[in-house]
């Protein structure tokens, strides 16, 4: 098409050359055209000449014809185009109805193809550092000159961010964490682009931002009146390890008598928000059958004398010590084979590094607990 319409165009001039008549020969109508896009649409700026007194638009089968005021600027919309590419005729009349020599314009419609490779720009990941979010996005794919990302916090009004396709982090200052928040986020096929193209929205939770916890960040604390775990093999630090497997435990043995503590580090203090522990693989009737979490800030006189086998008693010593306490779960069904016991700490807690686990009676009821590993989860914002 394109060439066909250049091939006219050349005709015309062919035809203007070979007529010596300046009554009849075109002149220039048409000093400039811009375009900008939309869905389906495109926007003409035309400059005019002053002896112009009408603009004609031929766009392939869209025909438009306007009056126009001499030497003004014109805007034209031309909807419902379908995608692809586009060649526009331009031509102006002058008041003795002369036609101008026509102005080829090549023009590109995004639609609903485009709009087809629009999506949210959800944040992958997120951090805080020095009283901020960062959003950690994706980079839009290359269609995309940039994107607006509108944020708002429920019931207040959206704040529009713009963020080039290849930007891959957003920050904000100010954010209430307690408040969820909605992501929306509009597309630009070009700079030139006037109405943004929809991709959708999300609602995003941004009052706790659940990550696993680092496992190289955790390391062994052994207080006095814990257990070791260290039968068979076993020991508190294969319980962070990252392996599962039945060769690598935590493991009770025949003189402890459940139940019985053992105490971590996480590496910093945190937001914790979830435990996940998995049976030594084959052993899950050696998962306790209660925890009670305790955690702490430090562990300056932290250390207890009391045996956790009275809970009302150590508790109170646990307290006194400065150690609070962050939940405790009862496992509903009997654990057996690769069993996983999930801890949620769905109220959220203050901060702690040092997490300390007492776990009650196992679900074979010998002396024995075996755990394999213990997965933590805390608020990615948490910021102590
Ligand atoms: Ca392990």
């Amino acid at each position: 098409m394109r060439g066909k319409k250049l091939l006219l165009f050349l005709m015309s001039l062919l035809v203007f050359s070979c007529n010596n008549d300046d009554f009849d020969v075109g002149y220039i109508g048409i000093k400039q055209v811009q375009h900008m896009h939309a869905d389906g649409k495109i926007k003409l700026m035309v400059d005019v000449a002053s002896e112009a007194v009408k603009l004609n638009v031929d766009a392939e089968d869209q025909k438009i014809s306007q009056n126009v005021a001499s030497g003004v600027a014109q805007t034209i919309v031309i909807e419902g185009m379908e995608e692809g590419d586009h060649v526009l005729t331009l031509t102006t009349e002058d008041a003795h109805g002369r036609i101008s020599d026509p102005l080829i314009h090549y023009i590109h419609v995004y639609g609903e193809e485009y709009c087809k490779t629009l999506k949210v720009r959800t944040p992958v990941g997120m951090d805080y550092q020095d009283g901020k979010i960062i959003f950690k996005f994706n980079a839009a794919s290359a269609d995309h000159k940039y994107s607006l990302c509108s944020y708002i916090k429920t019931g207040d009004q959206p704040t529009v961010d713009t963020l080039k396709a290849d930007a891959i982090e957003l920050s904000l200052r100010d954010v209430d964490f307690t408040k969820g928040y909605e992501f929306h986020s509009y597309y630009a096929p070009t700079d030139r682009t006037y109405e943004f193209f929809d991709g959708g929205s999300e609602q995003m939770e941004w009052g706790k931002v659940k990550v696993q916890h680092a496992k190289d960040m955790v390391t062994e604390v052994h207080l006095q009146t814990d257990d070791a775990g260290d039968a068979w093999g076993g020991s508190i630090a294969k319980l962070f390890d990252g392996i599962v497997d039945g060769g690598n435990f935590y493991h009770a043995g025949t003189e402890s008598v459940l139940p019985l503590t053992f105490t971590v580090d996480l590496g910093k203090e945190v937001e914790l928000l979830q435990m996940d522990i998995d049976a030594r693989p084959g052993f899950g009737h050696r998962l306790s059958k209660r925890y009670d979490i305790y955690g702490h800030v430090d562990l300056i006189n932290a250390e207890t004398e009391t045996s956790c086998a009275d809970l009302d008693a150590w508790e109170t010593e646990m307290f006194s010590k400065g150690w609070k306490k962050i939940g405790y779960i009862d496992v509903a069904l009997a654990q057996t084979g690769n069993a996983k016991t999930v801890i949620k700490f769905d109220d959220g807690v203050d901060g702690a590094r040092y997490i300390r686990i007492r776990c009650d009676k196992n679900w074979e009821n010998s002396q024995y607990l075996n755990l394999g590993e213990i997965t933590f989860y805390v608020n990615a914002i948490y910021n102590n």
